[in-house]
């Protein structure tokens, strides 16, 4: 069992645990010490020779749901018992199979909230597998990536974080930290015994054991960032070069409106596709350059926003066309950032030759939005800049996320007070002491060990229902 404290675990709880609308099948969870008692009001098994009450473990049974009050069946199910500790919670669990249709799972549903059960708030059954010591933090976290995952790539990243590696190393980051803190606090309590607080060997051992490990841990996640997290890219350019073109292009489907009228696209449309590998939000803009309305004004507006925020600009060029002020206005607006530069319009006679831009290009692609031309090329190039050609995390490789990589962040701040304090051996043991024990603070916020109930809870609330 965990630290943490274990409030409402005596309860039973339940939850739809398939999603909502039409489906083939519904599933019902129910997780607690009742739920043994909630199976025997409301599962009736084919088999009378059965005690509901105390079904047969892992086996799927055939029966109906009936309604505790009225005795009537709801529908024709499947249960089936995962007897505690070998369930996903460790607790007691039924799971009832039932026909999709919203009435039936929300009937049995009420009729398990009747006899006593609690409905379950989102991410309850994966938190109760954490406090009773079946996950740590980081792989709970790995459960609702897992679950939010659009896309294989996510999915294989996540299934690592599944398997617990992260939570693996810290463990060993852990175990130096508090080598080093018990060392300070022998220092502390036992002043006239200590020569000095700590020798070279714990002084290499907590760089080695929990700096370096912290530090190349941090490294990994600003290196692999994107293929765990995807990337926003910003299709910009001046109007009519076509960027809605190449949008739908990349995209692979008519999303954004085409047409010969400059200035048609007056909002930033947003969609999720994969480029080179990287699963990125790729965004349609506004062209930027000359303002004629107030539209145009808003539109340029959204379409600077969202630059400012995206992890690469593709700035489209109109190849068959002189470059004018506007575009250079785009290519001075993106020059501090990741970009490309896609040279649109190729199928067209060049209107500049290729190296026409001069020290401005970065990176520069031939492409034709209209024609389907150079677009492998520039997805490519895509994932390419995006990624730096750090290969995609492989097994066991889990890359820390933002939350996480903020309190790891912390911890070896913390962690690197306290070797300065111990190398420059005239810091206080008690200052070095209160580092030591900020820097596993921060690490429990990962792993969940001895983490506050508020880091716990946070962490949770963005699952869904009935996982
Ligand atoms: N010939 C040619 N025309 C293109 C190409 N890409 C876009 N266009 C045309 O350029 C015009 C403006 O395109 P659009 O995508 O709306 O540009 P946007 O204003 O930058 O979004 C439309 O008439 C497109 O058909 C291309 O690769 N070749
Ligand atoms: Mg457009």
């Amino acid at each position: 069992m965990n630290q943490t404290s274990a409030k409402n675990l005596n309860d039973t709880i339940a939850a739809k645990a398939s999603p909502s609308g039409l489906g083939g099948i519904g599933i019902v969870r129910i997780s607690g010490p009742r739920a043994g008692e909630v199976a025997a009001g409301l599962f009736k098994p084919a088999d009378g020779s059965l005690d509901p009450a105390r079904l047969p473990e892992r086996k799927m049974l055939l029966g109906s749901a009936v309604d505790p009050a009225s005795g009537q069946d709801i529908d024709e199910v499947l249960c089936v018992r995962f007897g505690a500790p070998r369930s996903y919670t460790t607790e007691e669990v039924i799971e009832i199979q039932c026909h999709a249709g919203p009435a039936v799972v929300e009937g049995i549903l009420a009729a398990a909230l009747s006899l006593g059960c609690r409905l379950a708030r989102p991410g309850e059954f994966t938190q109760r597998a954490f406090l009773g010591g079946r996950l740590d933090l980081t792989q709970a976290e790995a459960v609702g990536q897992l679950i939010g995952a659009q896309s294989e790539i996510e999915a294989r990243l996540a299934l690592a974080g599944l398997a617990g590696g992260l939570g693996q190393q810290l463990g060993e980051v852990r175990a130096a930290l508090t080598e080093a803190a018990a060392a300070v606090e022998a220092a502390i309590d036992f002043p006239e015994d200590v020569a000095e607080i700590a020798g070279p060997e714990l002084i290499q051992r907590l760089e080695r054991g929990a700096l370096a490990p912290l530090e190349r841990l941090l490294g990994e996640r600003r290196r692999r960032r994107v293929w765990r997290e995807g990337a926003l890219v910003v299709i910009c350019g001046r109007p009519n070069v076509g960027k809605s073109s190449l949008f739908n292009a990349l995209l692979g489907q008519n999303r954004a409106i085409v047409t010969e009228r400059a200035g048609t696209t007056r909002d930033s449309i947003e969609e999720s596709t994969i480029l080179g590998g990287v699963v990125c939000r790729l965004t349609d803009t506004a062209g930027l350059g000359v303002e004629a309305d107030d539209l145009d004004r808003l539109g340029m507006e959204a379409a600077r926003q969202r630059l400012s925020v995206a992890d690469l600009a593709l700035v489209v060029l109109d190849g068959s066309a002189e470059l004018n002020g506007e575009d250079q206005q785009v290519l001075e607006l993106t020059q501090g950032m990741r970009r490309l530069l896609a040279v649109n319009k190729q199928d067209l006679q060049a209107a500049w030759p290729p190296d026409g831009l001069g020290s401005k290009a970065a990176q520069s692609l031939r492409v034709s939005a209209k024609y389907g031309q150079g677009l492998d090329e520039l997805s490519e190039a895509v994932g390419l800049a995006l990624t730096g050609g750090e290969p995609e995390p492989g097994p066991g490789e889990a890359v820390a996320s933002a939350r996480q990589a903020e309190a790891l962040g912390g911890a070896l701040e913390a962690g690197r007070r306290a070797w300065e304090g111990l190398v420059a051996d005239e810091v206080q043991p008690e200052l070095i002491s209160v580092d030591l024990g900020q820097a596993l603070a921060r690490l429990g916020e990962v792993d969940g060990q001895g983490a506050p109930d508020q880091v716990i809870e946070a962490v949770f609330e963005n699952f869904c229902v009935g996982k």
